[in-house]
């Protein structure tokens, strides 16, 4: 099935008169590329081409941003934090509150934000203005952007790609006819540009922290004149031209400067070996990268190929959507998390302003979670390296935060004494509580990220993968064994204050994070004991996990978001419809509520009475949990809304404003709609959509380190194959009145069936 979204118009991108006004063009029309650590956005366009172009660690913020720069934190809290603690076991929650939005907040100082680099425009002299045949598109089975079309009778041809291996964008230009092109590059950032043999290159810094780039860029040809006249590069008598550009920073993620010398030696030696390989080799080396990893997984919903522009697909919406956009969202993960960077932010690797929507930063309330919850399932595995790494990097200045708010000092004797973040992060560590209580204050926010991580184990079932996350998870729970507080009352452990996201009051402990702390401890055990490790500490974990309150039903038999809740709504500060379903995480991401059970009954009374969702990622998440209920024509009718409503002309998925989470996220939906592992048996059509009756998907990878392919017709599956590394027993539940079904296994598997 050939996977492109094509475009019959061209868009212009930036506006350089307004560069932190966005008209919406970027975030509808573009079309983006990307190799994890660059990012470009490319409209098209004939006569004058802007290609804008990111680099995932140009952010300003952190150190050297402000000499006050303490990670967000506002010193020795820990006092406030007693006191608030004291009021909140003694039920007095409202002078609790109170005191929390005064004193338990931290400081804005080199928060930051993500930063747009800066744009190549070309212009393309032709000789006559007449434009035929005009298409772009983005092919994602190749990451490849073209634009073709005919000026007068001059048929011209444009791929673009940013290839990981060479670490370089590709911009190959060819036309019947030689016309002279001009090359100029704009940023809202200082720089100076120096010209080199073939191209010039671009040193520049960002005002607020000095972050220091280069930007080089270098062109090849056989035939052809290059001129030099300021800043600007002509290129005449031409008919082929490939452009070159690399990018590098001073980033490094090394607390406390973050910071290294700028490489510009790794850059001259990328730009000299793209010169070497040119754009054949080039583009077969970046086709071998990445189709090694999109190659691994096929879906299949409609059996006959479209040729629609993507205008014409989305506006006919069903079927051949719904499969393109899971294709889309497995290209966006490649596209903006690989192995050695930063993961997919807020905007993925995108983004068009230097004033981005929440700084384009690394949200932990939801959105960094969601990007990755596909990221298994697709057999992406590698993409959640960056990952693994960012909560890596942020254990040194978590444990500033736990220090200054918790009082919990990790020192010489006591080096990893607990971490801790909050809401909003950056790449300069920042893990403070953010500079408003109601939104910022999540001390679950780590244990809900290291579920993430946790669940990449199960997949792969890797100890070496495991051996590298427990220190992480130890941590966390090493954390959170000191900062709970005892309520003799009921004997329980409580987090306090606590906040469910951005919703209700403020209280002593509430499900979002009580449930999440438990898992958390659950999962260190279970990690504990699978590495044989710290077994003298595992009895005291587990005393701890019974004296944490989570899941409780309520008056009306809802799963409880706060202890005190009785009735749905009882408590103050209640919102219907609230975007965030936190107190259902055991449904989704987590798996503590199981279908069929008592809470698994309050759970889709909860998310009944909260309806389908407001906001891109929010229709997903309830979708993702709809799933785990095993109601399809709940699934159904989530994506059928999420196509409608919450989609941009490039297929970006849009809060509004355009978020990538609800992108990545569909792809976990899709998944979840299909085969679902989560308790230990393959379960194959949990929540199959009843419109998705006919199809086929390949390699999706399932919890236990398996690998299935499926097909099915008229809603009854016609083939399963299921693939694993070694011999090993699988418990499979295969759908309801299934007719007929082919087992072929493959290996030494030993499969063991469950019919429903
Ligand atoms: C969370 C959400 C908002 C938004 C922001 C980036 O705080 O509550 O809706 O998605 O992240």
């Amino acid at each position: 099935m050939r996977k492109k979204m094509y475009f019959e118009q061209p868009c212009r991108l930036t506006k350089r008169s307004q560069p932190d006004a966005s008209d919406g063009t970027w975030s509808h029309f573009g079309l983006p590329l990307g190799n994890g650590r660059m990012g470009a956005m490319l409209g098209g366009e004939v006569f004058q081409e802007v290609i804008q172009f990111n680099e995932e660690t140009l952010f300003n913020g952190g150190p050297l941003a402000d000499q006050m720069y303490q990670h967000g934190n506002a010193s020795n809290r820990g006092e406030d934090l007693q006191e608030i603690q004291a009021l909140l076991l003694a039920g007095e929650n409202e002078k609790a509150a109170m005191l929390c939005q005064q004193q338990l907040v931290g400081l804005e100082a080199g928060y930051g934000a993500y930063q747009n680099l800066g744009e190549l425009v070309i212009g393309y002299q032709f000789a006559e203005t007449e434009v035929s045949g005009y298409r772009r598109e983005l092919d994602l089975d190749q990451a490849i952007h073209r634009a073709s079309f005919c000026v007068g009778q001059n048929q011209v041809r444009r791929q673009s790609f940013i290839s990981e291996p060479d670490q370089l964008f590709v911009h190959h230009f060819s036309s019947q006819t030689a016309i002279d092109l001009l090359i100029a590059f704009q940023s809202e950032h200082p720089y100076r540009l120096d010209q080199t043999e073939q191209g010039w290159q671009v040193k520049g810094y960002l005002q607020d922290n000095q972050l220091q780039f280069a930007f080089e860029l270098t062109l090849l040809f056989d035939q052809g004149t290059l001129e030099v006249s300021g800043e600007m590069l002509k290129l005449k008598e031409c008919s082929e031209v490939t452009l070159l550009v690399g990018i590098v920073t001073n980033y490094a993620p090394d607390f406390p400067k973050y910071r290294q010398s700028l490489p510009n030696q790794r850059l001259i030696e990328q730009i000299t070996k793209g010169r070497q390989h040119r754009f054949t080799m080039l583009k077969q080396r970046h086709l071998v990268d990445y189709q090694a990893l999109f190659n691994r997984v096929d879906l299949q919903l409609v059996a006959q190929e479209q040729d629609l522009p993507v205008n014409q697909i989305i506006t006919n919406g069903g079927l051949p959507l719904a499969e393109l956009l899971y294709h889309y969202g497995r290209y966006l993960l490649i596209a903006s998390s690989r192995i050695g960077g930063l993961p997919s932010n807020l905007q993925g690797v995108w983004n068009e302003t230097n004033n981005p929507p929440w700084g384009s930063d690394y949200h932990l309330n939801v959105n960094l979670q969601m990007n990755y919850w596909g990221a298994s399932g697709a057999n992406l595995v590698e993409t959640v390296e960056p990952l693994v790494a960012y909560v890596e990097h942020l254990r040194k200045p978590g444990r500033l935060t736990a220090a200054a708010y918790h009082g919990i000092v990790s020192d010489a004797e006591n080096p990893e004494n607990g971490f801790v973040a909050h809401t909003q992060t950056t790449p300069f560590g920042f893990t403070g509580p953010g500079w408003d209580f109601e939104w910022g204050w999540s001390p679950a926010a780590i244990p809900w990220i290291l579920e993430n991580l946790y669940d990449v184990y199960l997949f792969t079932l890797d100890s070496i993968y495991l051996q590298k996350i427990y220190p992480m998870l130890k941590e966390a729970t090493r954390f959170f064994e000191q900062a709970l507080v005892y309520q003799a009352n009921d004997g329980n452990y409580y987090s306090a204050p606590a906040y469910s996201p951005e919703h209700g009051p403020i209280t002593l402990g509430n499900v979002y994070e009580h449930s999440l702390i438990q898992q958390l401890i659950l999962n260190t055990i279970a990690a504990a004991n699978i590495l044989a490790c710290d077994q003298e500490n595992v009895p005291k974990w587990q005393a701890l996990t019974k004296q944490i309150r989570v899941e409780e039903v309520g008056a009306d038999g809802q799963v409880k978001e706060w202890f005190e809740e009785t009735t749905i709504g009882s408590v103050e500060k209640y919102q219907d419809n609230h975007r965030h379903v936190s107190h259902l995480l055991g449904l989704y991401p987590m798996h503590r509520i199981q279908k069929t059970t008592e809470l698994a009954t309050a759970a889709k009374m909860s998310l009944e009475h909260r309806g389908l969702g407001t906001t891109g990622w929010s229709m997903i998440h309830r979708g993702l949990m709809w799933a785990r209920l095993g109601e399809g024509a709940m699934v159904e009718q989530i994506i059928e809304l999420f196509l409608t409503q919450c989609l941009n002309q490039n297929l970006f998925a849009t809060h509004p404003p355009f978020q990538i989470d609800a992108n990545l996220g569909y792809v976990a939906l899709v998944q979840e709609a299909l085969v679902q592992s989560q308790i230990g048996y393959l379960e194959i059509f949990p929540a199959l959509p009843p419109s998705w009756k006919d199809g086929q998907i390949k390699g999706i990878r399932c919890r236990g380190n398996l690998k299935v392919d499926l097909k099915w017709e008229a809603s009854q599956l016609i083939e399963i194959i299921v693939t694993t590394e070694k011999a090993q027993k699988i418990q499979l539940v295969l759908p309801n009145q299934m007719k007929q079904t082919t087992v072929l296994t493959q290996g030494k598997n030993d499969i063991s069936y469950l019919i429903t």
